[in-house]
């Protein structure tokens, strides 16, 4: 049915999720007119959010394009395609497609640091946000995680820090970021990308416009494809100028800005080689944004890591349990498999759930290197056995409690339990959280 618009309104918002209704409230506060449309007639919160907005602009089941193609502007949320026909339609029409970070940017008087990446966004961004408050700044922390960036906006906010999935960065012109970062580029959101190429373009957004580049010296793909004024910092690898880097100082690893060491790794609390690597990216990023050196190191020996990250649970029959529920693609898992495997044992791994179109081909070396037994759940189960099954030895299970008693009976002491599944979760849980809320409750039970 045509969606009948007022002239007046040029500004659409396409997609009544978080971030749609983070968008809309802020177009509200603005004194501003929009519409607010999603394609799920069925949307969980339809009569919620028809009553918050007023059901006069709000539409639900499919996109009207001709009623789009005669705005000015549509906020397209992240998890919408810029593919999809109507979305293209609208801007052939004329409409200029943007995101909530594209607003966020033109209304934001504070510096913002962008942090985008396959993995390790959310524990960097964290890890950044907590030097910035350590050193005494009054900053906000959010995007793709935790509250959406429009919901940030303040005039008390000194430093804004933003996680930023590819998805976001789609919808970005010039993005202008005080200090930007890739932090590790791997394969992910394969269903949504025709391939890695694309996939990438999208995370080398966060550099547009940006006064200082942070990048990852083990990985080309994380380098920026132009020149800044600043000269670029990077993380990873050997210490170097420029850099912070790692090296064997007193008889262990230590942290280095350049060739000065810093403090030894085995002060963190976090473990595993891939935190390393994020100490070292938060430090550069911290640096670049102009925090004192002495509060980053003290933010770093505190920070007991994110839940679901590599978060220890239980010790059981001598094996340790870990969560990595958010481990939900293959570069992830490869992390926490070497990152936790024991130097005497092996990893009995729980993984599985939704693909998101992975090829789990590279999972194959770690596999056959640490994993004592693969514990499959999920529908990537079949698709991880056709790849993997000649890697270990493979037990099925249908739900979470049923793997863990599978991966508890195989686990020898001195072993690792570590669920990090690389693929998502929505085809057998609610999301990553309530996937690791089930790992720990059926370890808790555990005799
Ligand atoms: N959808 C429709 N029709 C619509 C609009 C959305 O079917 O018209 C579907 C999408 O396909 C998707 C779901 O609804 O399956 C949610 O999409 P959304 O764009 O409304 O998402 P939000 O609720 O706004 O949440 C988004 C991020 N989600 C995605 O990018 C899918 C959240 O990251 C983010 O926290 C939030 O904005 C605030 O910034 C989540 C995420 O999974 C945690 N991100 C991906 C990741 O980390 O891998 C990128
Ligand atoms: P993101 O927000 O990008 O998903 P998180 O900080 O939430 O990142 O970490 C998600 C998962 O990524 C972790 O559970 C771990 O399995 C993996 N991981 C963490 N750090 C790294 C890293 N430096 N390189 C590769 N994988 C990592």
């Amino acid at each position: 049915m045509p969606q009948l618009i007022a002239s007046s309104c040029q500004t659409a918002i396409v997609g009544a999720g978080v971030t749609g209704v983070s968008v809309a409230r802020f177009l509200a506060r603005e004194g501003k007119a929009f519409t607010l449309h999603d394609t799920r007639a069925d949307h969980p919160k339809r009569a919620e959010i028809e009553r918050e907005f007023g059901a006069s602009r709000v539409y639900f089941g499919p996109l009207d394009a001709s009623a789009l193609g005669k705005m000015e502007e549509v906020v397209v949320s992240p998890g919408l395609a810029l593919s999809t026909p109507e979305l293209q339609q609208a801007r052939n029409a004329g409409a200029r497609l943007v995101g909530d970070i594209e607003l966020f940017t033109r209304y934001a008087d504070a510096p913002f640091v962008a942090i985008t990446g396959s993995n390790a966004k959310s524990t960097v961004t964290t890890l950044v946000g907590q030097m910035a408050e350590e050193a005494g700044l009054k900053v906000a922390v959010g995007g793709n995680l935790g509250p959406p960036a429009l919901d940030l906006l303040s005039e008390e906010v000194e430093l804004y820090v933003l996680e930023l999935s590819s998805f976001q960065l789609e919808t970005v012109s010039k993005l202008g970021a005080k200090v930007a970062t890739i932090l590790n580029l791997s394969a992910d959101h394969m269903d949504r990308y025709p391939d890695m190429p694309a996939y990438h373009q999208a995370k080398l957004r966060v550099y547009f416009g940006a006064e200082q580049v942070v990048y990852n010296s083990q990985s080309v793909l994380t380098q920026p494809p132009m020149s800044v004024n600043a000269v670029p910092l990077t993380f990873g690898g050997r210490p170097e100028f420029h850099r912070f880097g790692v090296a064997e100082h007193e008889g262990e690893d230590w942290l280095y800005w350049q060739l000065q060491p810093l403090m030894p790794a085995s002060e963190m609390k976090i473990k595993g080689r891939h935190n390393i690597d994020n100490a070292l990216a938060a430090l550069a990023l911290g640096r670049a944004a102009g925090l004192p050196t002495d509060s980053m190191l003290h933010t770093l020996r505190r920070f007991t890591g994110l839940p679901h990250r590599c978060e220890w649970v239980a010790e059981k029959g001598g094996a340790a349990f870990y969560n990595d529920s958010k481990g939900t693609n293959v570069g992830a898992a490869i992390a926490a498999i070497e990152g936790l495997k024991p130097a005497e044992g092996k990893v009995v791994l729980i993984a599985g759930g939704d693909p998101k179109g992975a090829d789990f081909k590279e999972l194959r070396k770690p596999v056959e290197r640490c994993v004592r037994t693969l514990v499959l759940i999920g529908t990537a189960a079949d698709g991880m056995a056709h790849t993997l099954g000649d890697s270990t030895d493979i037990v099925r299970a249908a739900t979470m409690e049923e793997a863990v008693n599978r991966a508890h009976e195989s686990a020898q002491p001195g072993d690792v339990v570590l669920l990090s599944p690389a693929c998502a979760s929505f085809d057998m849980f609610e999301n990553y959280q309530d996937r690791g809320n089930q790992f720990r409750r059926a370890v808790e039970k555990l005799a």
